[in-house]
């Protein structure tokens, strides 16, 4: 099922200059960036994407670390991306991350672990609307990937 979900590359991500390697590897796996933009995260947006998390001993600093430098939000469109998405990021601590996944080369500890996605269908509805409005959206065009799908069908 083709499916969109909400993925951030963090501050620490950014501070590294690790954006563009990041972005490679969304757009070499074939998936469709459909909206991208760099944010300075707000603490009401910041305390909306973590509200699951909000009252554990490291939400403080998780909302520290997301408002300390900007993000760069994306929506990312693909066959089964959500879960796609997870795959080649990686888990959560990158003591843990397979080499090859984003967490796994990029990032040396999970509280600087280099990129957010969503986990689930209903959390990357709710994440795309705290970043995008609908009209940021573009997905009146076609990737090559896409093109060379088509013409099987
Ligand atoms: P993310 O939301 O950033 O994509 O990460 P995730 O789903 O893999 O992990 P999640 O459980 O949602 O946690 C969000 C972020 O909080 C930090 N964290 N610290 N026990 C801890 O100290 C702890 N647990 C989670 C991580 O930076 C994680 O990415
Ligand atoms: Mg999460």
């Amino acid at each position: 099922m083709i499916e969109r979900t909400f993925i951030a590359i963090k501050p620490d991500a950014v501070q590294r200059a690790l954006i563009g390697k990041i972005i490679a590897r969304i757009e070499e796996k074939g998936y469709k960036i459909v909206a991208l933009k760099m944010i300075q995260v707000s603490q009401e947006q910041a305390a909306a994407h973590y509200a699951e998390h909000f009252g554990k001993s490291f939400y403080p600093n998780l909302v520290k670390f997301i408002t300390s430098a900007p993000i760069v939000a994306m929506v990312v469109e693909g066959e089964d991306a959500i879960s796609g998405m997870r795959q080649l990021m990686g888990k959560t601590n990158p003591a843990n991350a397979e080499v090859g996944t984003i967490r796994g080369d990029f990032s040396p500890l999970m509280s600087f672990n280099v990129i957010h996605g969503s986990d689930g269908p209903e959390s990357a509805a709710r994440e795309i609307a705290i970043y995008f409005n609908e009209d940021e959206i573009c997905d009146k065009w076609q990737t090559a990937f896409e093109i060379l799908r088509e013409k099987m069908n």
